[in-house]
């Protein structure tokens, strides 16, 4: 085996070494066939590596490990990753703003942050393999996803320190495409752009989607009658309700993309067109694991709880069994076995809420709100506690084609729907189309005002 310099020493040499793209760029990478197997030897080597890496160059896991009694020698067979603790964002906060870097500024090629809608942002790096890798996996989701080498890709992911624009810019271009950087924002001009420059894959969320099917529609024009074939869309929940809306308004095929700044950005799993279930995790790259966040015991493949990545090959940010707060389970591999599929996020564990003592995600009144064909997929959650009593309204907007009155009785019909389903009462009011606010990348959809809001 060849070993590649790393930029910062580590007693074991990288097991990694980047290849130049596919010279035919249309067939998979030899990883994204390879068996279950192969892939898990992979990750024994890797993962070897990883926490030797991060053990040698980074003082907070030096620190961490040894506060738990654990060397990275400690690591013998794959499931003594068990042995090492749980790293979350707080960890990555302490490090704030390039403490948790393994590589000396110089190594670094990129630097990101997320949002950080409280406190800090968390800040996170690449070295020239980190990017080249994560180029490479971007494209295997847009590849899996039915996009080709030669089309046009309009991004409309937020280009800046979010990685959802960069990171699907990249991703498009290693595949061969010829990207338009639009960003978020100005629908307007993405409504021209679609129509003048006539991409056949469109990037962004899947409620940005939505706002730009609006943007058609305001203009007269019908969303269904656009060059565009397929939508890669994720960085937001969504459901498979959302998923028919969106292929039916615009008659084209839409596949969710996974992925979080801290373990890469977009790419870290992507979902296959011939199949539509579920995005395969790209384990050559990243071992997941699913965690009870209670009582973060590992549960077994089909088990639901909270995703928790190792980074198996990242230089700049090697990430060490880190908790996501992303909820779902994980699936076999499907058309490519070595890789196990993560069903789709159902919520994030920060972001349940509780009403009553009942446990509910938005993505869970999605999902009801488009079985009533008179409601639309525009709604927001208000959740306040007058008398001390939890009181949720639900403000959905009716189609623009439905009467005020019917949009009442589907009003009704998704309020018993919630109490029967769910086991929540709540108030429904009618908006009138267009009147909510739409985003241009992740969509806000809960407002808690309990306790003087958050
Ligand atoms: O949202 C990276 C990304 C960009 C993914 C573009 C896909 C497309 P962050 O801003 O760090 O990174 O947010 C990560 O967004 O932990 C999930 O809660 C959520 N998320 C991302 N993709 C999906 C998805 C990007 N497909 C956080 N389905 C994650 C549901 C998603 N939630």
């Amino acid at each position: 085996m060849t070993s590649a310099p790393s930029p910062a020493g580590c007693s074991i040499p990288q097991p990694f070494v980047p290849g130049p793209p596919a010279a035919d760029r249309s067939q998979p990478d030899p990883e994204e066939l390879m068996s279950r197997d192969e892939i898990e030897a992979l990750q024994f080597e890797r993962l070897r590596w990883t926490l030797h890496y991060a053990y040698e160059n980074v003082d907070a896991y030096r620190e961490l490990f040894d506060d738990h009694g654990v060397h990275p020698r400690d690591f013998q067979q794959l499931e003594d990753l068990r042995l090492f603790p749980y790293t979350d964002k707080e960890f990555l906060r302490k490090a704030y703003p390039f403490k948790s870097f393994a590589v000396d500024m110089a190594d670094i090629r990129r630097i990101h942050a997320s949002s950080g809608t409280t406190g800090q942002p968390t800040v996170v790096a690449y070295t020239e393999n980190d990017l080249q890798v994560w180029g490479t996996l971007v494209a295997r989701c847009f590849r899996n996803s039915g996009i080709k080498p030669g089309d046009k890709v309009h991004n409309a992911y937020g280009y800046g320190l979010f990685t959802g624009g960069l990171g699907a810019h990249y991703g498009a271009e290693r595949l061969g495409c010829a990207v338009i950087p639009m960003s978020g924002g100005q629908t307007e001009k993405q409504v021209q752009m679609i129509r003048d420059f006539e991409p056949q894959a469109i990037l962004c969320t899947p409620t940005y989607l939505l706002t730009i099917a609006d943007g058609f529609k305001a203009m007269g024009l019908d969303p269904r009658k656009t060059s565009l074939r397929t939508a890669v869309l994720g960085a937001e929940p969504w459901t498979e309700e959302m998923r028919r809306e969106i292929e039916q308004t615009f008659n084209i095929d839409a596949c969710d993309i996974y992925g979080l700044s801290e373990v890469m950005g977009p790419g870290v799993a992507g979902e296959s067109v011939d199949t539509k279930a579920g995005s395969h995790i790209w384990e050559d790259h990243f071992r997941p694991e699913i965690i009870d966040p209670f009582t973060d015991e590992v549960l077994e493949t089909g088990q639901h709880g909270e995703l928790v990545f190792t980074s198996l090959t990242k230089e700049a940010l090697p990430i060490i069994r880190y908790r996501t707060h992303d909820l779902t389970r994980l699936l076999p591999g499907n058309d490519l076995p070595g890789h196990r599929r993560m069903g789709r996020i159902t919520g994030r564990s920060d972001d349940m809420i509780i009403l009553r003592g009942v446990n509910l995600f938005p993505s869970q009144i999605e999902e009801l709100a488009l079985q009533v064909p008179t409601l639309s997929p525009h709604f927001m959650l208000e959740i306040t506690r007058p008398n001390r009593m939890d009181q949720m309204t639900v403000t959905i907007e009716r189609r623009d084609d439905a009467s005020v009155e019917d949009a009442t009785a589907g009003g009704k019909k998704l309020q018993q729907e919630i109490k029967t389903k769910i086991g929540s009462s709540c108030t429904i009011t009618i908006a009138e189309p267009g009147t909510l606010a739409r985003s241009s990348g992740k969509l806000r959809r809960v407002y808690d005002l309990r306790d003087g809001g958050k």
